[in-house]
């Protein structure tokens, strides 16, 4: 069976060493270098607001890490260069190509692992493509994951469940719920060597288990792509951010910075700065009269 043909019909894909070795280690030395040193709040994934960093026992990260691609941190810039490599590498491209067969992807957002757990859940309720149903997502392995840590599963099959009657907030719950009665004989939890990359169907069930030996890691990063030519959007809001978007850099970047909220503290002071900076230059440089000609041609 052909690489599309198996993603069409599990919904999900194992590309095994997809990823060159090079591009993994520059984004882990950088996690460790950048990430696990920095004091400041950071953009987090189950709240969305930015916030310092939660150890567990063995010191490890316990709350991932929302977009770091796209962050203003000059402090991350290596990491936020690693990202961009791997995910927007012409290796993921073309592993994302030979799964989906679209010519041509967007990144959309990226999330970093290193230990908490999901629950299960299809991704289609929180982002997707519009028309609905197309969004791809990639989980690669930054270290090979011991049997013993938590471990990323899917349901193969599952993309074509669907509860349309569900809001957010009751969703999870309730597909924790549906999960435990109908799927968990079915669930796959695929070996995850450092540079495979694990690809899935937005409607497909997935999550991750909690692990035995809380002394493993599982870092890990997933990267969210809408084929070119697609809206984006998620079941409540289903075409926000429609085509023509952005890019990045000429990178196929199409999530806009601007969804990125600042930490509320700097956009403050931000803005305090600019308003006194105008104020000044108001009252220090008042233009003389007959003299603005000359000062909008310097
Ligand atoms: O690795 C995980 O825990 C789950 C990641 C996930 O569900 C996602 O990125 O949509």
């Amino acid at each position: 069976m052909k690489a599309f043909q198996k993603y069409a019909s599990d919904g999900y894909l194992v590309a095994r060493s997809a990823i060159p070795q090079p591009l993994v280690s520059n984004l882990v030395t950088a996690f460790y270098d950048e990430v696990k040193t920095c004091m400041e709040p950071l953009l987090r994934m189950s709240t969305k607001k930015f916030e310092p960093h939660h150890f567990d026992a063995a010191g490890f990260m316990t709350e991932p890490l929302l977009n770091p691609h796209i962050t203003r941190n000059r402090k991350l810039a290596s990491f936020r260069q690693a990202i961009l490599d791997l995910a927007c590498s012409g290796e993921m491209l073309r592993a994302l190509h030979n799964a989906t067969l679209w010519p041509k992807h967007g990144l959309y957002q990226i999330m970093i692992f290193e230990q908490s757990t999901t629950p299960p859940h299809q991704d289609w309720y929180f982002l997707d493509t519009y028309p609905p149903g197309c969004m791809t997502a990639a989980w690669v392995a930054l270290e090979d994951i011991d049997p013993t840590a938590t471990r990323f599963f899917v349901v193969p099959g599952s993309q074509d469940f669907e509860r349309t009657e569900d809001s957010i907030p009751r969703y999870m719950e309730a597909m924790t719920e549906i999960f435990k009665k109908q799927y968990t004989d079915n669930v796959v939890i695929p070996d995850m060597k450092v540079g495979d990359v694990l690809f899935w169907n937005s409607r497909l069930i997935h999550g991750s288990l909690a692990g035995t030996n809380p002394t493993r890691s599982r870092l890990s990063l997933t990267a969210h792509y809408i084929p070119d030519g697609f809206g984006f959007g998620h079941r409540n809001n289903p075409n926000y951010l429609p085509q023509p978007h952005k890019l990045v850099k000429g990178r196929p970047i199409s999530y806009l910075d601007d969804h990125i909220p600042g930490p509320p503290t700097m956009k403050r002071l931000a803005s305090r700065i600019r308003r006194f900076s105008v104020r000044q230059k108001n009252r220090f440089f008042r233009p003389r009269s007959g003299s603005a000609g000359q000062e909008a041609d310097l």
